[in-house]
């Protein structure tokens, strides 16, 4: 790790945890993983991102309303906060998605912060090139989140050891990190490489 590198934490929020509205399998198993990650990136001070799903009540991403999936991650609703073990720094940047009523919002380079910042423009303005990538869900957001890193030039690692998907089809994962590779990520297992 070095300047210009960040970690980006994606979604890890209790309704994709077990108990949760849209649980995914040892969903919960990424927090410590990313709770080492976090602290070997706050110090070495290097900014930490953390994504959010933030959904209005009503969205044409649910089940109620013709989508895919059964409502979950409501803003505001407890839900949508983060993991309670998570153990994000008081300066970590975070960027919500898909407020819309009529997008899905997989990708957190859809999303902003609490001023209508971009992900894309509070990364560059960090000069950040590197980004480390691990989260909620490895078929979904972390995915469409590795592919529009690389689409915007950044070099992304993905953090194999701290995703977990959903796999509404037996292998979904698999296949999203078949093709994060295939588009240029690099696929590791755990950061000791890049902290030797
Ligand atoms: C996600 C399904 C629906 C994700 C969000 O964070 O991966 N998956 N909404
Ligand atoms: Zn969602």
């Amino acid at each position: 790790m070095a300047s210009k590198d960040a970690l980006i934490v994606v979604d890890v929020q209790n309704d994709f945890c077990p108990g949760g509205a849209l649980a995914v399998k040892d969903g919960d198993q990424v927090v410590p993983v990313l709770n080492g990650y976090i602290d070997k990136f706050t110090k070495a001070g290097l900014p930490i991102f953390a994504t959010r799903d933030w959904h209005p009540a009503k969205t044409s991403h649910f089940n109620t309303s013709g989508g895919p999936w059964p409502p979950h991650c409501i803003q505001g609703s407890k839900g949508a906060q983060f993991h309670p073990d998570l153990k994000l720094p008081p300066d970590t940047v975070i960027v919500s998605a898909g407020m819309g009523s009529d997008e899905d919002g997989y990708s957190g380079f859809l999303g902003i912060n609490d001023s209508g910042a971009k992900l894309v423009d509070l990364l560059r303005q960090r000069n950040i090139e590197r980004i480390f990538v691990g989260g909620l869900a490895t078929d979904y957001c972390v995915k469409h989140t590795v592919l529009d890193g690389l689409r915007e030039k950044f070099k992304v690692v993905l953090l194999t050891d701290s995703v977990r998907g959903v796999n509404l089809k037996p292998g979904d994962s698999e296949r999203a990190i078949a093709e994060m590779l295939h588009a240029g990520a690099e696929i590791v297992t755990d950061l000791q490489r890049f902290t030797e």
